[in-house]
């Protein structure tokens, strides 16, 4: 298939593009380096240096003997878009290209304001070179578990049926976020499901929870190929960001009762759900949603799975529960369904013992470069 990845460069484009590159499908990266420039003017740089996107798909020729298309430029532009979709004429096309830090949309109003502006413009331009260009191509949409919160009742898989004095209809399921940036989602999915209702589009959106991980099949040992690893306040996820703070000695910063719940992932599994998607398509003028992850921790779960295998290792591993400076549920009912993409055929990587010492080896064998002063921000959800 011909698949254009938008957001190519970012810490989940990267990987996917190597890894449909190696499934045998014609990849298309773009991107316009929004990441590596907000993480720049932050001061929230990776743990790894990571070359550039024309440099990265270099390496990926070197080492696989395929190609990897890139253009580089800003989706948000239209005749930018209309030009990449006219020209590469897509079969499936991923949408990563998105803000991705809920604190970096909470920081101050113009973080708030690119996170929305970039969010919502790039997802309406999409749909509209979709319907212009590619109205038969599939889209796969990178949604996230937390448009739907944290409810007091099991959350389903995108959809509720409601009886309601004697009737019933199938809507989506309520969505109430708990960050601008999630809230950037909820919206993307009401725009989506608008259109495909009225124009008959084809989307997958997958509800992701929080990933961690860093090797892939494609990149093991490659340095050069390794994703964007943020380990800081704004762009890290909080497994890899526990695992940075064990290696370099700074306490787990479990934020208030730590009794938070979400669903996890490893970037393995990203990539299969993401070839699965496409691979399997959605029908025209269907939206079908799938929640992606496979196992759910509280914080206080992972600090604890960190803590044990910091002592496996010999590290003497702290945790400290800090103000919470987000607002969010720290003791919840959490039980969401997730068995469209198993039905699918993924195969879950689980979080074990052997999983997190492997990671926490590699990480420590870069124990110099970590900025310990960038690991917390105290960035307030209410100032
Ligand atoms: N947390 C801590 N201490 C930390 C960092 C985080 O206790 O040092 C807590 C947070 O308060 C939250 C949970 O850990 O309750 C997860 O936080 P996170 O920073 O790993 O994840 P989040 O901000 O929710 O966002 C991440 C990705 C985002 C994706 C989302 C999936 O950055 O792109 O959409 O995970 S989900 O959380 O399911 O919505």
């Amino acid at each position: 298939m011909k698949v254009l990845i938008l957001g190519g460069d970012g810490y989940l484009g990267w990987p996917t593009s190597m890894h449909l590159s190696a499934h045998g499908h014609e990849v298309l990266a773009v991107d316009n380096y929004l990441r590596r420039n907000l993480c720049r003017t932050e001061s929230s740089e990776p743990l790894f240096d990571v070359p550039n996107l024309h440099r990265r798909a270099e390496s990926w020729k070197a080492k696989s003997g395929k190609t990897i298309d890139v253009r580089i430029g800003d989706l948000a532009d239209w005749d930018f878009i209309a030009d990449v979709f006219q020209s590469f004429k897509p079969d499936a096309v991923i949408h990563y290209a998105e803000q991705p830090s809920a604190p970096y949309s909470m920081k101050d109003r113009s973080t708030a304001a690119l996170t929305f502006h970039n969010n919502l413009g790039v997802t309406f331009n999409v749909i509209q070179a979709m319907h212009e260009f590619a109205p038969d191509a599939h889209l796969v949409k990178l949604g996230t578990m937390g448009e739907y919160g944290t409810p007091n009742i099991d959350i389903e898989e995108g959809w509720l049926k409601v009886e309601h004095k004697g009737r019933s209809e199938k809507f989506l399921f309520p969505r109430q976020a708990g960050s601008l940036y999630h809230t950037t989602k909820v919206l993307d999915t009401d725009l989506l499901w608008f259109y495909v209702r009225t124009w008959g589009l084809r989307v997958t959106d997958l509800m992701q929870g929080p990933v961690y991980g860093l090797e892939t099949y494609e990149n093991a040992g490659e340095e050069s190929l390794y994703p964007f690893f943020n380990y800081d306040e704004l762009f890290g996820t909080v497994i890899n960001r526990f695992m940075v703070q064990a290696v370099v000695g700074y306490p787990l910063t479990v934020y208030g009762k730590g009794g938070q719940t979400r669903g996890y992932l490893n970037i393995k599994d990203t990539l299969q759900c993401l070839r699965l998607s496409i691979e399997n398509p959605a029908a025209n003028g269907e939206l079908r949603i799938f929640n992606q992850f496979v196992e759910t921790f509280s914080v206080n779960d992972i600090a604890e799975l960190v803590r044990k295998s910091g002592s496996r290792l010999g590290l003497d591993v702290q945790v400290q529960n800090l103000p919470n400076p987000r607002k969010e549920m720290e003791e919840h009912y959490y039980n969401p369904a997730h068995t469209g993409l198993l039905e699918l055929g993924l195969q879950p990587h689980f979080l074990d013992d052997a999983a997190i010492d492997d990671m926490m080896r590699l990480i420590m064998s870069y124990e110099d470069r970590i900025q310990k002063d960038c690991i917390f921000r105290d960035v307030k959800w209410k100032k």
